[in-house]
């Protein structure tokens, strides 16, 4: 998997997440967020299905990750597809500070 380039120049502290592996970082970046999530998108449609957050949910070993998605999908979910898109991923952020221990740095 190529090692995502950012603007700022090679970032060592840059994580590369693998699907399914999670290294227990409980801090990451909106963008960190972001392309984690996107490494579950498996069908690569842009958008978060509930059996994909449900997978991000396990990796990071939180309970109950099939309830967890349920009910991040319904919190984040604005326009009620079933599905989290780009536009809706700033609320699933705020779900997984309060839900899965994980801190979005500004
Ligand atoms: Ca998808
Ligand atoms: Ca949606």
């Amino acid at each position: 998997m190529p090692i995502p380039n950012y603007p700022n120049g090679p970032n060592p502290k840059a994580i590369v997440y693998k699907a399914g592996h999670y290294d227990g970082k409980r801090e990451m970046a909106m963008d960190q967020f972001k392309e984690w999530i996107k490494q579950f998108d498996v069908d690569k449609d842009g958008r978060i299905s509930r059996d994909e957050l449900k997978e991000a949910i396990r990796s990071t070993r939180a309970w109950f990750p099939g309830w967890k998605a349920n009910r991040g999908v319904k919190a984040a979910d604005a326009n009620g597809d079933g599905f989290i898109d780009d536009s809706e991923i700033t609320a699933l952020m705020e779900f997984a500070e309060k839900n899965l221990s994980i801190k979005i740095m500004p």
